[in-house]
């Protein structure tokens, strides 16, 4: 390994720089000056002066040495092959290395860099970005403790089958790193804090290694199904020169998502075409708009009623949307990547009819962590993604139809265009109870909203089911980005950072992304406005502000119920009173346009026409409504 260079022609470069750097920080009003939480160093050596100046946030100094080839530099080119367009982070001192690579060498083409304030909502944009644009974008977290902040929104990502690419920086030499900080955030095993959750996870310890990791680690969480891995950089291989031999970066070969057994498929497609009353279910299926077109193919080739429950996975309007309405039965359900298709298999069952399940979600499942919830007993179980299975089994199924079978066919499907349209119109009269009443309604919000976005190419980025499903119910949705779903295990601070990732994704497209933002879910982790603001990320977040964690009051409501008493006390430790938060203050705090409090809906829609039009010149606006609590 070539040997550091004695610090020569740029000092005076870098002091220059410091200098005006920091002039700038000072310029900035209230900006801080200390760079990470950072304890007095501990140990049996007292602290060196550049451990001081770091750990106190005192200016920076000169580097004693140069190393004009760091590895991180290499770790670049790796990075560079991979089509990462953004990676999210806090910084920290584990992978500063990477991080000056990242801002200062090449072509500066690298991933842009998103300034985040909560590793939390790093990976959770990362996860909302993955369903918009269908490849991951980069977390770079802070060792152990960034890892740490990082979990919740890992385990989400997991659970909900999306790809993330994450990696963590880490002093993994016990007689490199000093005491204190660098210690205290370096681990023998990162990986295994977070390895219940993510899809794979490695820690190469040269450059060679690296570049294999960083390739297969892509490779690994695009491959149905999809998930979070990570990779654990550490700073050794991050700042040390890079050998006279430059390694090589294999070639990223994507893997062909797993198929359906052929006979598997066929007899699925028997019992299909042959039943009286199938049903098609689907959750975390669609990904891609490839993806939508075969699951409308699919539908339509049986005359199946489609229920989408998570994600776009069929549109709202197709007449063939919905369970089949009231009383119908089916006797042949298809599960496509339900997680859990126990409580469709018991019901089938108990009428004499059978269920069959496409999933690839039990190709990769972990012990510990219980999301895939109870065993099915499916009467049919192809293990493999269904989106790669359609195309063979919609050929199937249309070999076996008959003249006498489409016929049949066709009477059904006339049936249930009729229950579809039944629901629909049930829906646009269920939106109207309480329409002027304050505090607001949800279903007022989703219906004063449609037709100021109709026109324009919109993105619905955030959960629904805490805002009555209305833009379901309500709105228009025919294309793969304008549902993405939920949290994946349920996680509360995922849907801010989540809506912003998302944005962000749509930001390229052009698209409005539209956020019903909880209040709940927003204080896990405010601070993502504030990124959402510096880098201009395009998103309207509508406040659904019904001062509580309702989904938790109606809960403790319940438990009061079950233990014969009042209920009159169940707002303590559930509502979000006294004092009430004041989101425009906070959405203005951190840089964006807002309004409100509104509570009179007459005042609604004007609001919400003044935020898309910011929303329209490239900026985020939130409106807070003072909402009814579902
Ligand atoms: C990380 C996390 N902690 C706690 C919970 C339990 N929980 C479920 S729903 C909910 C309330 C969410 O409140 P809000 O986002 O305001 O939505 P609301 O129910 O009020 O519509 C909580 C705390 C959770 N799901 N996730």
């Amino acid at each position: 390994m070539p040997k550091p260079k004695k610090l020569a022609v740029g000092r005076r470069g870098f002091l220059k720089s410091a200098a005006a750097g920091a002039a700038a920080l000072a310029a900035q009003p209230q900006a801080g000056t200390a760079q990470e939480a950072a304890p007095a160093a501990r140990g049996t050596q007292p602290p060196s002066a550049t451990q001081l100046a770091r750990e106190t946030g005192a200016a920076p100094q000169p580097s004693a040495q140069i190393i004009e080839h760091p590895g991180s530099d290499f770790m670049v080119d790796v990075l560079k092959t991979l089509d990462i367009e953004y990676l999210a982070a806090n910084p920290g001192s584990t992978f500063e290395s990477l991080h000056e690579s990242l801002i200062n060498y090449g072509d500066n083409k690298m991933p842009e860099f998103l300034t985040c304030t909560h590793e939390e909502s790093a990976v959770a944009m990362c996860h909302g970005y993955a369903k918009i644009e269908g490849k991951p974008m980069m977390a770079l977290i802070h060792g152990d403790i960034g890892l740490q902040h990082a979990s919740m929104a890992i385990y989400n990502a997991y659970a909900d089958r999306v790809p993330v690419y994450m990696i963590v920086g880490n002093h993994a030499d016990g007689a490199e790193r000093t005491s204190g900080v660098q210690s205290m955030h370096s681990g023998n095993d990162l990986g295994a804090l977070v390895r219940d959750y993510t899809k794979w996870d490695d820690q190469p310890y040269s450059l060679g290694a690296f570049a294999e990791s960083a390739v297969r680690a892509y490779k690994i969480a695009m491959t149905p199904p999809q998930g979070p891995v990570l990779i654990v950089a550490h700073n050794e291989v991050q700042s040390h020169p890079m050998p006279g031999v430059r390694p090589r970066i294999p070639k990223l070969v994507m893997t062909a998502p797993p198929a359906g057994d052929m006979n598997a498929v066929a007899e699925a497609a028997k019992l299909l075409v042959n039943a009286e009353r199938p049903l098609i279910l689907a959750q975390r299926a669609v990904r891609s708009a490839n993806g939508l077109k075969l699951m409308v193919e699919l539908a339509e080739t049986l005359e199946a009623p489609f229920n989408s429950q998570e994600r776009m996975n069929f549109p709202t309007h197709h007449p063939l949307s919905g369970n089949g309405g009231a009383g119908y039965q089916s006797d042949v359900t298809l599960g496509l990547e339900v997680a859990d298709l126990s409580g469709e298999a018991r019901a089938a069952h108990a009428r004499g009819g059978k269920v069959i399940g496409i999933s690839a979600m039990g190709l990769d499942l972990k012990s510990n962590l219980q999301e895939f919830g109870h065993y099915a007993e499916v009467d049919l179980d192809i293990g493999a993604d269904a989106e790669a299975t359609l195309p063979y089994l919609i050929d199937a199924c249309k070999k076996l139809i008959t003249p006498d079978r489409r016929r049949a066919m066709q009477e059904r499907g006339a049936k249930l265009a009729d229950a579809h349209r039944a629901v629909r119109q049930q829906s646009v009269e269920a939106a109207s109870y309480g329409w002027d009443a304050s505090p607001i309604s949800l279903a007022r919000i989703a219906g004063e909203l449609w037709p100021l976005v109709k026109n324009e190419d919109w993105s619905f980025v955030s959960p629904q089911a805490f805002a009555g499903n209305w833009p379901n119910r309500l709105w228009k949705m025919d294309k793969h980005y304008q549902y993405i779903g939920g949290q994946g295990a349920g996680g509360m601070g995922y849907g801010a950072p989540a809506s912003v990732g998302a944005a962000l994704a749509n930001r390229k497209h052009g698209r409005l992304s539209i956020n019903i933002q909880t209040d709940g879910d927003l204080n896990y982790s405010p601070g993502v406005l504030w990124t959402a603001a510096h880098h201009r990320i395009p998103l309207l977040s509508i406040m659904h502000n019904n001062r509580g964690y309702h989904q938790e009051v109606m809960f403790i409501e319940q438990m009061c119920s079950t233990h014969n008493r009042g209920a009159d006390r169940a707002h303590i430790g559930t509502k979000l009173w006294d004092p009430n938060i004041d989101y425009t203050m906070m959405a203005k705090a951190y840089g964006l346009y807002a309004e409100g409090p509104i509570s009179d809906p007459k005042d609604l829609a004007p609001a919400m026409q003044r935020a898309i039009e910011r929303v329209k010149k490239g900026e985020p606006a939130l409106i807070d409504v003072i909402t009814q609590p579902r």
